[in-house]
């Protein structure tokens, strides 16, 4: 596919500068984008891959006023740092660029003002939210109210993260300012409209040339352009102060919106690359434009970008869009805030480098089709057991017997058996099943078809036993590593684009240059006579239970983190006064306390109603003793239908007072005059 174009130009999505680089983001976009890449090279395509970062927008704003200081001293510090981390992980961009450079700013500038002189906005005046005591338009995430779905008090202007419903400012009840707490108020505003619903019949005949993409993105697509009313005009220009300024007139104090800069700067970093030749990428029909990304920005890079570029009329549209769907995170979604993640530059200090590990068990593991889960258990796993027992042991076995047997001479063939010819045949076979399955972006089974080549490799050893045969055919033997060292040579060349760190010990442990795929010479890469390294590198080591269970205990100790931090449970949904009546809560008075035998938790109370003696069964034995509680008041609910608890009846519940750790209290009238009985309501 790749060969029918000249070019290609590979981007992977702009990250937000505002916080490390966790799994989530290597898996959703990077690790993809990187090993696409690196194959294309290595079969000698003409690729060039891009990214930057991402420093506008309300993510970058909200970030600086968190930590008390500037934007620009926000972006500064996470540009760098994630560079730093893509580096180590050997993510190869051919340029790792940032929207606030100069290049940018013009680039993007003028972009605008070419969609302006054609006419391609609509200018409308709108309202919305103004801080009067911050002097300042209010972006959607600086406010905040109860959500309309699901009563949720802290929902933002854009987004109700309870229910997951996406919100307009305006339909938030009790709005309030998160820059000062204040009561914003609608002030009329201008901006600058892409008319999306003009362009529907463009962007539909675009997409409809590209029913080949994913289907997870190709069906995302289609159901924007299928819902409701279809498309809508969308703002370009927002009433902020960081950002690209607009470059027009009767603008001032308002930026360009951050999805409008922010795909430009594909454009901008491709020229900062490549200050000669970078239109080839961008204006030839035999380039081809290709976006790795994550879910979220599907509309973004699918309708919204494409928009753009067809209106100023001199680029290419993006061939493909291979997004991916989410990594989880041990069973739950993974969150900056709440610190559910693995950081990238914590990793390292932990599993120092093993990048290769972590590349592949991402890669087994990508989220392609669906949603899937990261948990350490299977890191383990894939390390232990296919990138040690089989490519590791593979690896080791042959470099050792060549070494003892042969003193590291690659040996002759003498006669190929009827299974040797076999295997010679899965070594030629690998390179072409991977291609396909990567030319499709089917990451998980190319990188299934460059580990059968290891089992391939591990089956062929144990059943020619080299070790044994030495004994009583000395001439076999040679034939036999000869034909296992092929497969080694071949492992490095086909593995390269998903370890690539593996790939380079592995050349320098055959003492062979960096072979690419398009030099192979396929079955006789490594030819006899050759001297390779003496040295073993043990390629994989295990990872033990200890190492595992530390992970663990770091996330364990994020969630209880949060737990504390979360102070309150928000309101659950409305119930009416009538509901409420049905309850008989009243007053009683514990006469007598024992623990129920065979449990922890549980006491046997015996209540003095005023109207009756009852006993309960209460789960309070971790914060109550019995002998401290008789005579406690306590608050009941009496009309509760009784149940049997560990062969007690229980007639009735006392109520309790659980903060969120699930630490409980009593709670009772606090006047003494409030007799057994009295009801509560
Ligand atoms: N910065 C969103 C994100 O980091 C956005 C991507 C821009 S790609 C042009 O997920
Ligand atoms: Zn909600």
């Amino acid at each position: 596919m790749a060969s029918q174009f000249k070019r290609t130009l590979v981007t992977a999505a702009l990250p937000y500068a505002n916080g490390p680089v966790h799994i989530g983001h290597l898996a959703g976009c990077y690790l993809p984008a990187d090993i696409y890449v690196r194959y294309l090279r290595s079969i000698g395509h003409d690729v060039k891959f891009i990214c930057g970062s991402d420093e506008h927008g309300v993510p970058i704003t909200i970030k600086a006023k968190k930590e008390n200081t500037t934007p620009q001293a926000v972006v500064d510090k996470y540009h760098k740092i994630m560079g730093d981390a893509f580096n180590e992980f050997g993510i190869s961009f051919d340029i790792y660029s940032r929207t606030s450079s100069k290049v940018h700013s013009q680039t993007a500038s003028d972009f605008f003002k070419k969609l302006y002189d054609k006419n391609s906005f609509t200018e409308q005046i709108t309202e919305q939210y103004f801080d009067e005591s911050a002097q300042q338009f209010l972006a959607d995430r600086y406010i905040v109210g109860t959500c309309p779905k699901c009563a949720n008090p802290n929902a933002y202007g854009d987004q109700c993260e309870k229910c997951g419903s996406s919100l307009n400012a305006t339909d938030l009840i009790d709005p309030k300012s998160t820059l000062s707490g204040s009561k914003p108020v609608l002030k009329k505003t201008k901006n600058w409209f892409l008319p999306l619903d003009k362009l529907q019949p463009k962007i539909k005949d675009y997409l409809e040339k590209h029913k080949d993409w994913k289907t997870n993105v190709y069906g995302q697509c289609k159901s924007w352009l299928d819902s409701g009313d279809g498309l809508q005009p969308r703002a370009m220009t927002r009433d902020l102060d960081w950002g690209v300024p607009v470059p027009v007139e009767g603008a001032e104090g308002k930026v360009l919106y951050v999805w409008f800069d922010a795909p430009i700067g594909y454009i901008s970093a491709t020229k900062e690359l490549l200050p000669e030749t970078w239109e080839s990428y961008w204006k030839s029909e035999e380039s081809r434009l290709i976006h790795f990304i994550g879910k979220d920005n599907i509309v973004f890079h699918c309708i919204i970008f494409p928009a753009m570029l067809m209106e100023h009329g001199e680029f290419i549209l993006a061939d493909n869009v291979p997004a991916n769907e989410f990594l989880n995170l041990e069973g739950d979604k993974i969150s900056t805030s709440r610190n559910w993640a693995v950081w990238l530059h914590e990793y390292l200090l932990e599993f120092k480098d093993k990048q290769d590990v972590l590349r592949y068990s991402l890669c087994a593991n990508a989220p392609e089709a669906k949603d899937n889960d990261f948990t350490w258990k299977d890191f383990q796993t894939k390390n232990n057991s296919e990138l040690a027992d089989i490519l590791g042991n593979f690896i080791n076995r042959v470099v050792v017997l060549t070494n003892k047997n042969y003193n590291g001479i690659v040996p002759e063939v003498s006669e190929y058996t009827k299974t040797d010819l076999l295997v010679l045949d899965e070594i030629a076979k690998t390179p072409g099943k991977i291609s396909a399955a990567l030319e499709k972006f089917k990451f998980r089974e190319a990188l299934s078809e460059m580990m059968n080549l290891a089992r391939v490799g591990n089956k062929y050893l144990a059943e020619q036993e080299p070790w044994k045969v030495i004994k009583t055919d000395e001439k076999r033997v040679r034939t036999i590593m000869n034909v296992a060292l092929q497969i080694s040579a071949n492992l490095a060349i086909v593995c390269e684009p998903f370890i690539p760190f593996t790939s380079k010990r592995l050349f320098s442990m055959l003492n062979m240059p960096q072979l690419k795929w398009n030099s192979s010479k396929n079955t006789n890469n490594i030819a006899a006579g050759h001297k390779i390294s003496a040295d073993n590198i043990i390629l994989f080591a295990k990872i033990d239970d200890d190492e595992i269970a530390k992970q663990l205990e770091k996330l364990q100790k994020s969630k209880e983190a949060n737990i504390i931090e979360k102070q309150v449970e928000p309101v659950k949904t409305e119930t009416t006064f009538d509901d409420f009546s049905k309850m008989d809560i009243r007053v009683a008075t514990i006469t007598a306390a024992e623990a129920v035998p065979k449990t922890d938790k549980l006491l046997k109370l015996t209540l003095d109603t005023g109207i009756d003696t009852r006993t309960v069964v209460s789960g309070i034995a971790a914060y109550y003793k019995p002998e401290n509680i008789i005579g406690q008041k306590v608050i009941m609910l009496a009309n509760l239908a009784p149940r049997k608890i560990k062969g007690i009846e229980s007639q009735g519940m006392i109520l309790m007072a659980e903060n969120v750790k699930g630490e409980l209290s009593f709670v009772s009238p606090t006047k003494n005059q409030i007799e057994n009985g009295a009801g509560v309501k």
